[in-house]
């Protein structure tokens, strides 16, 4: 249904009728298919950012609406008071697909989060006998894991955590990239610790090499449960279907969401063997929502899409080639490219004015992207982008990059008396 309402009218009626806790680029979208979507005034970009992920499999995957609609005209919930014929089917082809023995399924990224720290915690009491109340989770600075109040709680953002406490303990944030920090916390008290193998809003930041491979070692020296989350990196997104694999190690719990759907549904889950995954009994824990027949249904399709059309191996192939293209280029305000399959993560120096203002001109260039931890442009199209597409965003993007003025040296830094007044302003 269409409203015949301009750009304007519609932002209009967000500010004024919804909470601001987002400031969105100016553009009000209303189709999408594959890599591509439409405006209401009709424009047309290349979707770089898929959702944060969750369209890995591209806008409206036809495969994807198919059983989803089916399903809803079907059945749309149980609850898990009783069965459904969908929920068996998908935990059995995800685990064939992932090598895992059991999963659990939720909605959101945040509620998986929640659920693979309330396993931890449970295993560390009723299997490796920690002490009552005195269960630690080993995490990292920069990490995101969500937003509930226990997850902000050990946020190390402090825009993420202000005015949300008190927070839940049992929480060591360390740094990331450090293996020698974390033999250092590791004590008889330690479940797990939990870690993003790559750091998507942290800015696309790769740990040191070996970095896994030694989390790997630790917590089996210590007895703790290695947690990946990989709700972000992986299915793909970083040209393996976990990105775990990269560094060749198999983490004790595996958290998915975002394109376990392809953007059509919350479905998140974590991933476990029976050991952990045993410590649940009926009651325990639980969601409305989790495991019902559309979300199982069209999770099932999304990871078959994902197999079947050869995702992972499109992400790996032509996001090398993109990173290759990418470091090549000649821009002094370009501090760093990086990036792992068609993840890219492109870093400027703080004089050329933070990534926003990129991320503008790549707008007015038909290509939408959002810019993180304010100066990387970060680059996620769907997996299934063509060379054709890639190489047409790639394009514009070197164009963009390479003739967009850096901010100070379009205008001369102000004088020191201006500058603090300009500072005080806010400017
Ligand atoms: C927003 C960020 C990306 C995640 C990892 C758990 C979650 C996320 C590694 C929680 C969610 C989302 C949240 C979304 C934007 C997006 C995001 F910028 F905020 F951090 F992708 F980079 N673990 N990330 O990346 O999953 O509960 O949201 O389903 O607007 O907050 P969720």
């Amino acid at each position: 249904m269409t409203n015949n309402m301009t750009t304007a009218e519609y932002i209009a009626l967000e500010d004024r009728y919804g909470a601001h806790n987002y400031h969105p680029l100016d553009v009000v979208l209303t189709r999408g298919e594959g890599c591509w979507v439409w405006d209401v005034e009709g424009n047309k970009y290349l979707d770089c950012l898929a959702a944060y992920s969750a369209v890995n499999q591209g806008h409206c995957h036809p495969a994807l609406v198919k059983v989803l609609t089916e399903q809803v005209c079907r059945m749309a919930l149980t609850s898990r008071a009783f069965r459904n014929d969908q929920l068996g089917l998908f935990y059995k082809e995800l685990c064939e697909l992932t090598g895992y023995a059991k999963v659990l399924p939720m909605n959101t990224g945040a509620e998986a989060v929640e659920t693979a720290i309330k396993a931890a915690r449970k295993w560390a009491y009723k299997v490796k006998k920690v002490p009552e109340g005195q269960a630690e989770i080993l995490v990292f600075d920069n990490n995101f894991h969500g937003r509930t109040t226990t997850i902000v709680g050990f946020s190390s953002e402090e825009q993420y955590r202000d005015g949300f406490g008190p927070f839940t303990p049992g929480f060591k944030i360390l740094p990331y990239g450090d293996a020698d920090a974390v033999a250092k916390a590791m004590n008889p008290n330690v479940a797990a610790v939990m870690v993003e193998p790559i750091q998507g809003e942290g800015g696309i930041i790769i740990p040191p090499s070996g970095f896994l491979k030694a989390l790997r070692q630790l917590t089996k020296k210590h007895n703790a449960l290695l947690v990946a989350d990989e709700i972000q990196a992986g299915l793909g997104r970083t040209g393996k279907l976990f990105s775990f694999e990269h560094e060749d190690i198999r983490p004790d719990i595996v958290i998915i969401g975002k394109a376990l759907s392809g953007g059509l549904y919350p479905v998140s889950a974590i991933l476990a063997d029976d050991e952990v995954m045993g410590v649940f009994h009926p009651g325990d824990h639980g969601s409305t929502y989790g495991g019902n027949p559309v979300a199982a249904a069209v999770a099932r399709a999304a990871i078959r899409v994902i197999v079947e059309e050869k995702m992972v191996e499109n992400s790996a192939e032509l996001g090398a080639y993109a990173l290759k293209r990418l470091k090549s280029i000649d821009a002094p305000h370009v501090k760093e490219v990086r990036g792992r399959g068609l993840w890219i993560g492109i870093e400027l120096h703080p004089h050329a004015g933070g990534a926003r203002r990129y991320c503008e001109a790549l707008q007015r260039e038909g290509i939408l992207c959002k810019e993180t931890h304010t100066h990387v442009i970060r680059l996620a199209p769907p997996l299934n982008i063509t060379p054709e597409d890639l190489d047409w965003a790639l394009e514009r993007l070197i164009r963009v990059l390479t003739t967009l003025t850096p901010l100070e040296a379009a205008a001369p830094k102000p004088k020191k008396g201006l500058r603090r007044l300009l500072g005080a302003l806010g400017r």
